[in-house]
């Protein structure tokens, strides 16, 4: 797996700044990016391994992690506020780069900005996608069964 100098990472600007287009990731030539979207909330094996996943497929990942308001959008309520979700992200090994996501229509900018070569969800998105065909390669993958946020909340709930 290929890994970047810290460098070419600017992980703290890009939460103060707009991330930069493509060209200013000063990525070498022929390196392939991936995009994927999501709230991880209670971070478990289930995000790890789609990042992993995405990986084992493209050179560098850039992860867009809902912000509190726009899960709110999304009828979202999250254990876990945005700040602490997205340093979590950032802190895995898998994810290059780790952007706000704050509303639905960002991910048509995203994917031209990064000059993105796959946009990549679970499966529990299936199809919900399609539209981005145009734009670059879609694809869904396997979710891991058995864990999810909901689940880890449930349980926590249960056991109270
Ligand atoms: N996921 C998975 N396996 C699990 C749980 C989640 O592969 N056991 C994947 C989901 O399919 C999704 C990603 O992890 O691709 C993030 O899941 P959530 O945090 O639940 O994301 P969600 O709230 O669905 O947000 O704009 C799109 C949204 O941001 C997606």
């Amino acid at each position: 797996m290929k890994r970047f100098a810290p460098s070419t990472l600017p992980t703290f600007a890009a939460s103060v700044f707009p991330a930069p287009p493509r060209r200013s990731l000063d990525l070498p030539a022929g390196t392939t990016v991936a995009l994927t979207y999501g709230t991880y909330d209670l971070f478990h094996v289930g995000h790890i391994r789609l990042f992993e996943r995405i990986k084992r497929r493209y050179d560098f990942l850039v992860v867009a992690v809902s912000t509190d308001e726009f899960n709110a959008v999304k009828g979202k309520k999250s254990a876990v506020p945005f700040d602490d979700r997205i340093e979590l992200v950032r802190a895995c090994r898998h994810v290059d780069l780790a952007i706000p996501e704050t509303g639905w229509e960002q991910k048509e900018r995203d994917i031209v900005h990064f000059g993105a070569d796959a946009f990549v969800m679970g499966s529990d998105w299936d199809g919900k996608f399609d539209h981005l065909k145009s734009l670059t390669e879609v694809i869904y993958l396997p979710r891991t069964e058995g864990v999810s946020s909901t689940e880890l909340k449930q349980n926590i709930r249960s056991r109270q």
